[in-house]
């Protein structure tokens, strides 16, 4: 049910996963959306949110979006997010998902000051801050040791967000998220990567799957669960920051094993590992502790690993079916 709040936000990086989810979500509790992405996107224009052009690169047009969209709150999600790619591209991640949080917090900062109210701040902070884990599981007290270009940008970004916080008085937090996935997810991303894979085989449109380390585990929620958290965090008395989290941990091995099983296939048959999608340097174990959420936000996620892969194949399933229907009709897509 729509409950009307009247309040505005504004979303950096709307056409992404959590944009559309938090896009779906807002609107529910009566927003009013507006968002920024770099280009034209399918999917999120459907759900009808007020949209400008824009990146985080160039910072020369956020203060016109913010007179336009009048925010009340601001959800920082844009990033170049691939942790892979960071490598390859590491002055562009510094950057965007840097440099770019600031772009946005001074935008914020100046806007407030402009239209003499609060407008409070969410920045995407990420478990990849935590790297080369001290502990486990990781919680809002365990110390960052990033190790990727992604990583460091994140963790500069962490604290510009604090910093601002500190300095200026401002309504800005940091939800630090652990991996979060649905049927949205983008597809160079793992578990995407995977149960797309797994529909296509199942359906003889693909014969194989080349995937880097099979070892790495991560602590996987639900995409839609989590953007619950980051409107919690900015509904809170204070503003503080949080790790949104399942508190278990998967190897990519049972994710492979989670998503080819529900197929009734052996993915021991179809995937090879390729050592060039290797990292550089490799985040080996995630798994958060989300104690200080569910106590002071009362969150929880509520898709567990086993439903969120069987979301996600049935998805992928749904997709490639559709192919081999438009492949069978000779018709381009
Ligand atoms: O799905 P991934 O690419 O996600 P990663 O690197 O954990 O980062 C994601 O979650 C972060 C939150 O902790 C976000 F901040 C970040 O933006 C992103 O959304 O890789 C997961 C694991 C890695 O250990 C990787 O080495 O899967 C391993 N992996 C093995 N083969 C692969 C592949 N990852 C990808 N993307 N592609 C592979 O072929």
């Amino acid at each position: 049910m729509t409950e009307l709040t009247g309040k505005r936000a504004l979303i950096t990086g709307i056409s992404g996963q959590d944009g559309w989810y938090l896009t779906e979500l807002l609107q529910q509790k009566g927003y009013e959306v507006h968002g920024i992405l770099p280009s034209r996107a399918p999917g999120i224009g459907e759900a009808g949110p007020q949209l400008y052009y824009g990146d985080l690169a160039d910072g020369t047009t956020l203060d016109s979006v913010f007179d336009q969209a009048q925010p009340d709150e601001v959800y920082n999600l844009a990033a170049q997010s691939h942790v892979r790619l960071s490598f390859d591209l590491p002055i562009y991640t510094a950057d965007v998902t840097g440099v770019g949080a600031l772009r946005v917090l001074e935008a914020t900062r100046k806007f407030q000051d402009r239209a003499g109210k609060q407008v409070k701040f969410y920045q995407a902070s990420s478990s990849e801050m935590f790297g080369k884990v001290v502990e486990t599981p990781q919680s809002e007290t365990t110390p960052f040791h990033p190790r990727s270009p992604y990583a460091c940008a994140k963790v500069y970004a962490f604290w510009q967000t604090v910093n601002y916080r500190e300095s200026y008085g401002m309504f800005a937090v940091n939800g630090i998220l652990f991996n979060h996935e649905s049927p949205r997810r983008g597809e160079a991303f793992v578990t995407r990567k995977i149960t797309k894979a797994a529909a296509r085989i199942k359906l003889g449109l693909q014969k194989s799957l080349q995937l880097g380390n099979l070892e790495a585990r991560r602590d996987w929620g639900f995409a839609g669960d989590y953007v619950d958290a980051m409107w919690r965090m900015l509904q809170h008395d204070e503003p503080d920051d949080f790790v949104v989290a399942t508190g278990e941990t998967y190897s990519v091995r049972d994710c492979l094993d989670a998503a080819f099983t529900h197929l009734d296939l052996d993915w021991q048959k179809f995937v090879q590992t390729d050592t060039s999608l290797y990292r550089p340097a490799e985040v080996d174990l995630l798994r958060g502790d989300a104690t200080k959420a569910r106590e002071n936000l009362g969150w929880e996620p509520k898709v567990s690993f086993a439903r969120l892969i069987r979301m996600m194949v049935d998805h992928d399933l749904d997709l490639a079916r559709r192919e081999l229907r438009l492949q069978d009709m000779d018709l381009p897509e």
